[in-house]
């Protein structure tokens, strides 16, 4: 029997220095009324978001001086008076733009580029940064997966509010356009997304305007209906799918998309949300891909739902594990050890069957040494000339694996031992 040794790290296709981190920390709330979302960025850093990036997970950290987090405020003009209804319209459009240089300048390097806001306003700035550069050095378009609460695609003439983190996906797809280049003029052709290449997952709290934009432009879009009723690990392969396998992948996650439960402190919260799992799972699955070019994580804002005593550090909490599956480097490969050599596995088919919702194929009697797994998603699968076995993850991955799990770790060959403790009841029988 062929026992395959190789652990495999998940390879970048799209990156040519996939260790390398650009991170732009945003502190800039400019784009809605709320104070405190310029907090965000230290938050995070200070809860160890980027040393954890760093430490744990590997990665060469760049970013201007040591990851400073820019307030903007020498670029943003003392009057700002509404343009089309927008407010601070001169003020988001300076940073946006700034913002869209400081993405680029990483992406154009080949690295991944990690963006901590602030609000979603920000996002035109990351997005049209990452699609210059991409364009530059693949000579492809990027696809964008909107992961929120809200699908943050107003015109200035649909939204109701005149704030701009209402109104990034109109911009950076172009539906909105505006000539001054003081407000969004700055915007070029290979600045912006195709709408073909979005996808939105979590929506719960969409205007009428924009149900209308999203059905006129035919946009994919993953609402929480659609999640109850597929599960996330099928709405993630549907997105994938609709966006295809040959193109680069920037993520674009507001905090908000998570349930209240998880994530108290953000400006705008909806009820009936995501859990932390599949936010966490969402971001796992895109880094599995390998297509993966760049994240944002926005809207923390650690002065709301400050009188939770958990709030703002649940929040914080949740932001960073959202950016975390989203960078580890998940193996899909595994080899279970000497741990396992007595655990015979005869009777299991009706045992699994009995207490899990899946999934058991063909006759088990051999052992479960030393044999090569394939994490496959969200199911571990084992099969030889006489067995195969599918074990859902959930049952014995409490969290993600990650590089810490493995054993003899050899980074030349990306080769290493990882052990599951499987539940022995499981083998009972
Ligand atoms: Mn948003």
């Amino acid at each position: 029997m062929h026992v395959d040794m190789c652990t495999s790290m998940v390879k970048s296709r799209f990156l040519s220095n996939p260790h390398d981190l650009g991170v732009v920390a945003v502190g800039f709330s400019g784009g809605q009324g709320k104070a405190g979302v310029d907090d965000g960025p230290v938050a995070l850093i200070e809860s160890g978001l980027i040393s954890q990036l760093s430490q744990d997970l590997g990665y060469k950290i760049h970013g201007d001086e040591e990851v400073q987090v820019h307030s903007y405020s020498d670029i943003v003009p003392a009057e700002d008076p509404p343009i089309r209804n927008m407010k601070n319209p001169r003020s988001v459009s300076a940073v946006t733009a700034k913002i869209a240089d400081q993405v680029y300048s990483h992406a154009r390097e080949g690295r991944m580029v990690l963006t901590l806001g602030g609000d979603h306003s920000i996002a035109i700035g990351t997005i049209a940064g990452t699609a210059k550069a991409i364009r530059e050095r693949m000579g492809r378009e990027i696809a964008v997966i909107w992961v929120d609460a809200h699908a943050d695609i107003n015109t200035p003439e649909t939204s109701g509010s005149g704030n701009i983190h209402g109104m990034p996906v109109a911009f950076v797809t172009g539906l909105a356009k505006e000539e001054r280049p003081e407000c969004f003029g700055w915007l070029k052709e290979d600045n912006l997304l195709s709408i073909r290449k979005l996808v939105y997952i979590g929506l719960r709290d969409v205007d009428a305007a924009e149900k209308r934009i999203l059905r006129e432009n035919g946009i994919k879009a993953f609402s929480m209906f659609d999640i109850d009723r597929h599960g996330i690990g099928r709405v993630v392969e549907m997105a994938l799918g609709h966006i295809g396998n040959d193109t680069p992948i920037h993520l674009s996650f507001d905090v908000d998309a998570l349930d209240p439960m998880w994530a108290p402190s953000t400006g705008t919260p909806v009820r009936g949300g995501l859990t932390i799992r599949e936010g966490d799972y969402i971001c796992e699955a895109l880094h599995e891909t390998g297509n993966l070019v760049a994240v944002d994580l926005v809207e923390v804002n650690p002065r709301l739902a400050a009188d939770t005593p958990l709030g703002p550090t649940e929040t914080v909490r949740a932001g960073s594990s959202i950016v975390r599956c989203a960078l580890e480097l998940i193996c899909r490969i595994a080899l279970l050890t000497p741990y396992m050599n007595t655990l015979a596995i005869a009777g299991f088919s009706s045992m699994m069957q009995s207490t899990l919702s899946t999934i058991v194929v063909g006759v088990m009697t051999s052992k479960l040494s030393g044999r090569t797994f394939d994490l496959d998603s969200d199911v571990l699968r084992y099969d030889t000339k006489d067995v195969n076995l599918s074990i859902p993850l959930s049952v014995i991955r409490q969290r993600p694996i990650t590089r810490s799990d493995f054993e003899d770790y050899e980074p030349e060959t990306a080769q290493a031992r990882l052990t599951i403790p499987l539940p022995t009841t499981l083998f009972e029988g």
